[in-house]
């Protein structure tokens, strides 16, 4: 008998030896996101002016994603999906300037529960606030803290040269691009808490290439030839490209990049009146749910597991809570249910069949279904005008199949139909416990406009970035706002 215990001694010696192995294996895992960059905006792609060496190098050494779709057109509900692993319509955040609802669940607070440090870096908005990027107030009832980020050095909305950020509720005044500055910051939190016992998560979203667009000279420099507008855009993602390097080259010099999950992607399609054109030849831009609002670049690099190479699967925003949870084996409690996202963990080692799961996209009028190959789109849904398209054979949707495979389009319209009214469902509140939205939604407004900000007026008014929306009439303020949410 007394072998019993001397085997059971070991086994859990071994049990114990196995378990802590594999919590240490855990990886830190960093998600970064441009804000306005188009899919044809990379060097890899072939763009015909922009270089993109470090985006370059990290899709040679990853998985880069040819069809990868934001959330939504548009930055808010963007990041509402990346944060809950659900459709944006769901949580509230139906567009730029929603607040993401404190009943919902994020990947920040599921890993903070994992025993992640947990830090957000960058624009944040999902605090409720339109108006150009405001350090974030001390006490915001919907600051990155809220949702589970136990550092954050973050702002309203975009951001650009010089900016203001609130670390933590400390206003600071950074001098720079904003994505060296973000980077940097974001640097200095993964290099204090890497050798520590608890793995890291970061956030890092950019304020580029989105508008103001404003460049520094060096940066520029190559699109001399391009009108000013867009050569400043283009000089921005110069900058972002620089940081990428910044980001990946430390991860290595610190001998984590091996077990880092580095995750790149933008929050929506890019801009018209850009030249050369943002979108690699899609149709439609930012705004939009045809291929050039929604589709983005993306690339995941995670060396310790991925193998490089390039993949055509369907993915989204909406994957990547789920895909860090079955990476973790978390539990499914973890994200608010329905969760419209699918883990992409088996892609990470080899290609996955046809999508099971349809991807369903909805802003404000505009919506669009894409199931594997195909997409069902349409401009206005109470008008009942869908198109389909076979995405394989026409990525440019110009040949409408409506008409041509009409039992493909039917079955295609009912899927989206039936999702649409789950979608209406989940936004009145029946996925949370209290089976209502509770506290109700607030009103989204200018920040300039709130109680909450009015003692910083005064001392902002003349800063550049805010000056033509403090210093204008109310009228004026409100329509450049709108413009450049
Ligand atoms: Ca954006």
């Amino acid at each position: 008998m007394p072998m019993k215990p001397l085997f059971l001694i070991l086994t859990s010696i071994l049990l114990a030896t196995t378990l802590a192995r594999a919590a240490e294996k855990r990886p830190n895992i960093i998600f970064v996101m441009a804000d306005d960059m188009g899919w044809g905006q990379t060097g890899y792609r072939g763009h015909p002016v922009l270089k993109t060496p470090n985006l370059d190098a990290m899709a040679a050494n990853g998985l880069r994603f040819d069809r990868f779709y934001a959330g939504s057109p548009v930055c808010s509900p963007t990041r509402a999906s990346v944060l809950t692993g659900r459709s944006p319509d769901r949580t509230g955040v139906l567009t730029h300037g929603d607040a993401l609802r404190r009943q919902e669940k994020t990947i920040a607070q599921a890993l903070k529960t994992a025993g992640y440090v947990t830090g957000h870096f960058g624009k944040w908005h999902l605090n409720g606030y339109r108006g150009p990027g405001a350090p974030i107030l001390r006490d915001d009832p919907m600051s990155p803290g809220t949702f589970g980020f136990d550092e954050w050095v973050s702002v309203t909305n975009f951001y650009d040269q010089n900016p203001l950020m609130s670390r933590q509720g400390e206003i600071t005044e950074f001098k720079g691009d904003s994505s060296d500055i973000v980077v940097d910051e974001a640097l200095k939190f993964i290099e204090k808490h890497c050798a520590g016992d608890q793995p890291v998560f970061t956030v890092i979203w950019y304020g580029t290439p989105h508008s103001p667009f404003r460049a520094l000279p060096e940066d520029k420099a190559a699109f001399a030839a391009l009108d000013a507008a867009s050569a400043d855009h283009y000089g921005e993602l110069v900058a972002l490209d620089r940081s990428v390097g910044v980001l990946r080259a430390k991860l290595r010099e610190w001998g984590i990049a091996d077990n880092t999950l580095v995750m790149f992607n933008s929050d929506n399609g890019g801009l018209p009146k850009i030249q050369p054109e943002t979108v690699g030849g899609l149709r439609g831009f930012k705004g939009t749910t045809f291929e050039g609002g929604i589709r983005v670049p993306a690339i995941m690099e995670w060396p310790a597991v991925i193998q490089p190479r390039v993949t055509s699967y369907p993915a989204c925003t909406m994957d990547l809570f789920p895909t860090v949870a079955d990476i973790l084996g978390l539990p499914r409690e973890v994200m608010v249910q329905p969760v419209d996202g699918k883990s992409l963990k088996p892609l990470l080692t080899q290609e996955m069949g046809p999508r099971q799961q349809a991807l369903p996209f909805r802003y404000g009028s505009k919506a669009a279904w894409v199931d594997d190959d195909y997409k069902l789109v349409t401009e206005d849904l109470k008008k009942d005008q869908f198109m389909l398209y076979d995405l394989k054979q026409d990525p440019q949707e110009t040949h409408d199949l409506s008409a041509e495979t009409p039992e493909r389009f039917a079955a295609m319209k009912a899927a989206f139909l039936k999702w649409n009214e789950a979608a209406d469902a989940s936004f009145a509140g029946k996925d949370y416990p209290e089976g209502r939205v509770s506290p109700p939604d607030p009103e989204s407004l200018a920040w300039y406009e709130s109680e909450a900000y009015r003692p910083y007026i005064e001392g902002w008014k003349n800063r550049w970035e805010y000056q033509s929306y403090l210093n204008g009439s109310p009228k004026g303020k409100g329509k450049k706002a709108k413009k450049e949410d």
